[in-house]
């Protein structure tokens, strides 16, 4: 309670378990601080305070993953809210920016080279939703990470897709495909998603055969015969399809025997440091071969070093993307076939990137996608 003559609203959460021992657990870790901020009570442990994130966030860390998923938190001062995942409260406050983003931020699509090594050319770009509010820039895994915490995946992967295509169409060069992202977790209904991408192209003059959906995480999706389904009336209205962020598990082998995509996209963490695999590259070299029988062309994504992009084509794989071919940009850059035309070598004499007969104009760039929006990084949205 507030001993102020002008109580504020309560700011907090009230946590909630259906496992006792999970709130149990958490009691020792609410602080002596005697400030009234933290109070067991009857139903719940209530966190409160104008750091109440900082210390959810505290109390969160204590738990393990199968702890954090039975606890569920209300927020405080808010009569029509419902309980949620603790973390999905906590993710939605840190990313409180996000409905701003939504309705009036902007959105700017990036565009990153898909390279075929047998010709060197480029055969398509992907767009990659790049965002800014205010001063502040946004990521696509920030945006997509956010989108997931306000339940927005819908709203978000139909705008993205919408302005991708309304930037990408007019920029694409003949003899390259636009890829786009589709997240299924965002599909209601499959007219749906069909009126969201393909009246749109005709209206922007896009030929369907230019176009590649890329289902987003297909794997991890989880209902195979929609995505069959999702596959099928996209193909109808002409254009590719492509599974996105093949892992190389049991699910991606069902969801490409299934699917039998146009294109098969290998994520980052398989393609990383690849040379120095033996595993993995057994893996790779089986799902290329697996794939090719299917009649799909392999795309090896997050490629950033030499010694990866020859180990990858040593595999068979058809396609490459990534920093070492080209970051993504606002508007499609040309491409130096060179970078793919000298011969290929056995990767333990092959020379490092920075070193004559590698690009040089690759500049210094970050290993991996970043997960997770930093604290701090989220805007200052006027009035939040
Ligand atoms: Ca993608």
């Amino acid at each position: 309670m507030s001993s102020s003559a002008f109580p504020q609203a309560v700011t907090g959460v009230r946590l909630l378990s259906n496992r006792p021992s999970v709130l149990a657990k958490l009691v020792p870790h609410l602080g002596p601080d005697g400030g009234g901020r933290s109070d067991v009570m009857g139903d719940g442990l209530e966190v409160t305070g104008p750091d109440w994130e900082e210390r959810l966030k505290s109390l969160l860390e204590t738990l393990s993953v199968a702890e954090r998923a039975g606890l569920f938190a209300v927020s405080l001062g808010d009569e029509l809210a419902l309980p949620m995942p603790s973390t999905k409260v906590l993710a939605r406050k840190q990313t409180e920016w996000f409905p701003e983003f939504l309705s009036h931020g902007d959105w700017v699509p990036h565009f990153q080279p898909i390279v075929d090594f047998a010709s060197g050319k480029v055969v398509g770009r992907e767009v990659l939703m790049r965002g800014k509010l205010g001063n502040v820039e946004l990521r696509g895994e920030e945006l997509v990470t956010a989108a997931e915490a306000h339940d927005a995946i819908y709203s978000f992967d139909r705008k993205a897709r919408l302005t991708a295509l309304e930037v990408g169409v007019p920029l694409l060069r003949e003899d390259e495909m636009l890829f786009v992202n589709l997240d299924p977790r965002g599909v209601v209904d499959m007219q749906g998603s069909i009126n969201g991408t393909w009246p749109v192209l005709e209206r922007l003059g896009g030929k369907p055969q230019s176009l590649c959906i890329e289902f987003v995480a297909a794997e991890r999706f989880g209902d195979l015969k929609m995505l069959v389904e999702l596959a099928a009336v996209h193909r109808e209205q002409g254009g590719s399809i492509a599974l996105d962020d093949l892992s190389g598990s049991a699910q991606s082998l069902a969801c490409l025997e299934a699917i039998k995509p146009d294109v098969a996209k290998l994520d980052i963490a398989l393609i990383s440091n690849l040379e120095k695999s033996v595993a993995r590259r057994r893996l790779v070299g089986a799902l290329v071969e697996s794939a090719h029988e299917l009649g799909t062309k392999v795309v090896a994504e997050g490629i950033e070093r030499v010694q990866e992009f020859q180990t990858v084509r040593g595999l068979g794989v058809d396609y490459g993307q990534g920093y070492y071919f080209g970051h993504p940009t606002e508007k499609p850059l040309d491409f130096d076939p060179a970078i793919v035309e000298r011969p290929a070598t056995g990767t333990a004499s092959i020379a490092p990137a920075g070193t004559p007969g590698a690009p040089a104009a690759q500049p210094a760039a970050p290993q991996r996608r970043a997960s997770v929006a930093p604290p701090g990084r989220a805007p200052q949205v006027a009035g939040a």
